[in-house]
């Protein structure tokens, strides 16, 4: 039932114990980095002195700004000799967030990744089809490696192609998929248009589902079109990537691996701490990796924790589904963006005027995104096969920045909304 017993069910107070321990590890660490040896001088803090839990709070949040400031090397705490992998963070081209593992981190946060996966019932004799993006996303090799550890036969066929997945599903007999949860029921409706029953005619028994956010709703239908369970897994690169909090067969919140990080749950305004059951952004602090240690990540990411404990005896605690974000960051087909990444693409084009609307849609299980764009009058009353051109070159322009090709619509200068406060870019009418 348990992949490590002793720690999954360790009582609190000595969880507690073994995180103020790594969390020394964790702050010798950082002061070999250049950026948290600046920020300990510039807030006259002695890490020394930070014994406790508590002790932490006095240090302040780390941001993705920060991460972005201090690239390449910042936030590096060991010699690049010792360095082996990096992966950085979906979406974003620019600046990227890196974040750098030793060999040691790599096998730690495979472990992780197997605690989760032997916690839902994935064992050796399972067929593991991987449709996650390998490559940079961390959903690819970091799911892969745990699902490997465990002994399972694993598929590293990444993401797309539907007649390709399911042919692999049919012949290889796959038990267990790893899959975006919107991509999960158009996949149910692919398999239903070629004749074929998911329930019936697939040998599925579990499905991984994380990335974006969804509803309980979204996957109680993903498990009744498959006919097998689906469990919510959340994770972030700058957290390592997937494993950082997983469903158990309860299906009643996440366990968030508190030996792996600190968790803390705030208001995002005050960043004064939220009791249980209140939602507020998600902080970690890594507690086991020794590469990149951040302290008091700001996840932006919005969501509540449990206080009981969980009936399948793990002590670890759970956090809620995520509830929304602090920021203004939406989630494309798995895809981290910022409306900001749109609108600087977007102003570097000269016929572009200064108003444009991201509107998200589903259609048909399919989440599509129309990016309407006013053009100036001078170009716009002119020449059709110019503005047809215009268009393609702002989608392929688009395309190389946020990594996933938009509709594009072009449309009269003056001709959308405007807001007398803060602009509303993005219209999401997508459910949930
Ligand atoms: P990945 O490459 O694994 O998608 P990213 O770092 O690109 O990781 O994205 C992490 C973000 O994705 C999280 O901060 C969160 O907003 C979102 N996310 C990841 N998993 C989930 C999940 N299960 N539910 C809701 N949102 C999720
Ligand atoms: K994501
Ligand atoms: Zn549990």
């Amino acid at each position: 039932m348990y992949w490590e017993k002793e720690i999954e069910t360790m009582p609190r107070e000595e969880l507690m114990k073994l995180q103020e321990q790594r969390l020394q590890k964790t702050l010798e660490q950082a002061q070999k980095t250049a950026f948290y040896k600046e920020l300990f001088r510039k807030n006259h803090l002695d890490p020394q002195k930070i014994k406790t839990l508590e002790d932490l709070r006095n240090v302040p949040p780390t941001t993705k700004e920060d991460l972005r400031n201090h690239f390449p090397y910042g936030f590096l705490a060991v010699p690049l000799e010792e360095v082996v992998r990096l992966h950085s963070s979906s979406g974003t081209t620019g600046t990227p967030t890196v974040i750098y593992h030793t060999a040691e981190d790599l096998e730690k946060w495979t472990n992780q990744v197997a605690r989760c996966l032997y916690m839902v019932g994935v064992r050796r004799g399972d067929v593991f089809q991987n449709m996650m993006s390998y490559g940079l996303f961390t959903g690819g090799l970091g799911m892969h490696y745990g699902a490997e550890r465990i002994g399972a036969l694993t598929i590293p066929i990444g993401p797309g192609n539907s007649k390709r997945q399911i042919w692999f599903m049919r012949n290889f007999k796959t038990t267990v998929i790893h899959i975006i949860p919107s991509y999960a029921l158009l996949l149910a409706s692919i398999i239903k248009s070629e004749g074929l029953d998911p329930k019936e005619d697939l040998y599925l028994h579990t499905l991984l589902i994380g990335a974006e956010p969804h509803s309980e709703e979204t996957r109680r239908r993903i498990e009744e079109s498959f006919g097998a369970k689906a469990y919510n897994s959340y994770g972030l690169s700058e957290m390592n990537g997937p494993g950082v909090a997983f469903e158990c067969v309860y299906q009643e919140g996440m366990h968030l691996w508190e030996d792996y990080y600190y968790l803390e749950v705030v208001n995002p305004e005050t960043l004064e701490p939220c009791s249980p059951g209140e939602v507020g952004e998600i902080l970690l602090t890594t507690l086991n990796r020794d590469a990149t240690p951040i302290i008091r990540y700001r996840t932006r990411d919005l969501a509540y924790y449990y206080e009981e404990p969980c009936p399948c005896g793990r002590t670890h605690r759970r956090i809620s589904r995520i509830r929304g974000r602090s920021d203004d960051m939406f989630i494309f087909r798995g895809v981290n963006i910022f409306p900001i990444q749109i609108e600087k693409v977007l102003m570097n084009i000269p016929e572009v005027a200064s108003n444009y609307r991201i509107i998200l849609d589903r259609e048909d299980f399919k989440d599509t995104m129309k990016v309407e764009v006013e053009i100036k009058p001078e170009f716009f009353f002119g020449d059709l096969l110019k503005l047809e051109r215009l268009r393609e070159r702002i989608k392929a322009e688009l395309r190389s920045e946020i990594l996933v090709t938009p509709e594009v619509v072009l449309v009269e200068p003056g001709s959308l909304p405007v807001s007398e406060g803060k602009a509303v870019r993005v219209i999401d009418q997508r459910k949930m």
